[in-house]
């Protein structure tokens, strides 16, 4: 395993993390700096760069740069292919689409990257990432069977595959910007079979949605929208508000 992942795994030994995503084409670098300075002055555990189509390796490499000189949490990629690949940050979330009816996404954009990812130093995080209706725009360009929101079950059986293929976590993604987050009967049933640490994310924007999201079981919240939208204001306080009172329990 790597530094980062270890890292957060011994962090996760006192609670559950949040994690800020940052879309360096809507947020650029000065300004993903600011968003990452002030998510982490509330607590946030690692910032997420990625999450819209089309973004350049320059893009992201000012923008990793930007984060890594304000912030000292660990920075990790949410790649949407090779071409997000930077050097200037910490770790990249090497993730299998487990769901996608795309190969090259469940694994051979993988075989393209990961010599690209040695040769960087970057440390890979093997994931699996799960998307789960209405799956949004990912679930569009992933060309996903979404997971319905009344299969647990079938949740259920993806996330013990990745951890028994040896994948270091699993990731249930609504979407960003989803109505609402992954249902948390699903999250609980997970989280009940589940011995890696389980991700959650798509559609948290409130202190309510993080409370029961994080009751439910998940371990690291990620948000990206409320803070696109509305900066490090109410919405983002009450999310860190609540996995900080659940760290605390
Ligand atoms: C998207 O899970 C993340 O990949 C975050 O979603 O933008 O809805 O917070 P939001």
């Amino acid at each position: 395993m790597g530094r980062v992942l270890d890292g957060l795994n011994e962090k996760l030994r006192s609670g559950p993390l949040h994690f800020t995503l940052i879309d360096p084409d809507k947020s650029p670098g000065a300004r993903a700096a600011e968003i990452a300075q002030g998510a982490i002055e509330l607590g946030s555990d690692a910032i997420l760069l990625g999450g819209s189509t089309g973004i350049s390796r320059a893009k992201m490499g000012e923008a990793a740069r930007a984060v890594k000189g304000a912030v000292s949490v660990p920075v990790i990629i949410f790649p949407e292919g090779p071409s997000s690949l930077t050097e200037a940050a910490d770790a990249v979330l090497f993730m299998s689409l487990l769901n996608s009816r795309r190969l090259d996404l469940v694994i051979r954009v993988h075989a393209l990257a990961a010599p690209v990812i040695r040769q960087m130093n970057l440390e890979a995080i093997p994931l699996g990432y799960l998307v789960i209706a209405p799956g949004m725009r990912v679930g569009e360009v992933g060309e996903v069977d979404a997971v319905p929101r009344d299969a647990a079950p079938i949740a259920v059986g993806y996330a013990l595959a990745a951890e028994m293929l040896g994948m270091g976590m699993v990731y249930l993604e609504a979407g960003s910007g989803a109505p609402s987050p992954v249902p948390t009967e699903m999250i609980r049933a997970v989280r009940a079979s589940l011995r890696i640490p389980l991700i959650v994310g798509g559609g948290i924007r409130t202190a309510g949605d993080a409370r029961e999201v994080l009751e439910a079981g998940a371990q690291i919240l990620v948000t990206g929208s409320v803070t696109e939208e509305e900066g490090i204001a109410g919405g983002f306080r009450g999310i860190l508000g609540e996995v900080r009172r659940a760290r605390g329990r």
